[in-house]
């Protein structure tokens, strides 16, 4: 079984769609095992979206993602790393197919209201950073 991150980013939190967005995830059959709502404080992005560190959005990104609280979902089940993404949608809502979570909730390239671990990048430390493993018992 594999497990994967979800996370509302502040523009969809604003808006008041954290449980429209739950809501589609378990209607669609993903099991939730852990959920957390944060304040992400400008260094704490700065290393959760350590990969996109030199990229000209970068500075955008972080200043979007601090301004307001998140909420990380974790979600587990065969394939979800794959089928999340499926589910979430292309990064540009414009671009994102019909029915998508980006499609419906997402207004522009830098709020498309989810972020969803990439399969091909560090998910397990994705995971970490909003769930920290408890350290085994010595
Ligand atoms: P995705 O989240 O679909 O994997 P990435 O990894 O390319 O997309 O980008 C990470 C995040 O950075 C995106 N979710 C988006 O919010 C933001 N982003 C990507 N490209 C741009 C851009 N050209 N302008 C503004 N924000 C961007």
């Amino acid at each position: 079984m594999e497990e994967t991150l979800l996370v509302i980013k502040p523009d969809a939190v604003r808006s008041g769609h954290i449980g429209d967005i739950v809501s589609r995830l378990e209607q669609a059959g993903f099991r939730i095992t852990g959920m957390v709502m944060r304040q992400l404080q400008r260094a704490e992005a700065e290393e959760f979206y350590t990969v996109h560190r030199g990229k000209d959005f970068f500075s955008g990104l972080v200043d979007f993602i601090i301004s307001g609280p998140v909420v990380a979902v974790r979600v587990s089940g065969d394939d979800v790393r794959r089928r999340l993404r499926d589910f979430v949608g292309a990064t540009d809502p414009a671009k994102a197919l019909p029915g998508t979570i980006r499609r419906d909730f997402g207004t522009s390239v830098r709020m498309n209201a989810v972020h969803a671990a990439n399969p091909d990048e560090d998910v397990e430390r994705e995971l970490n950073f909003f769930f920290p493993a408890v350290e085994a018992k010595k």
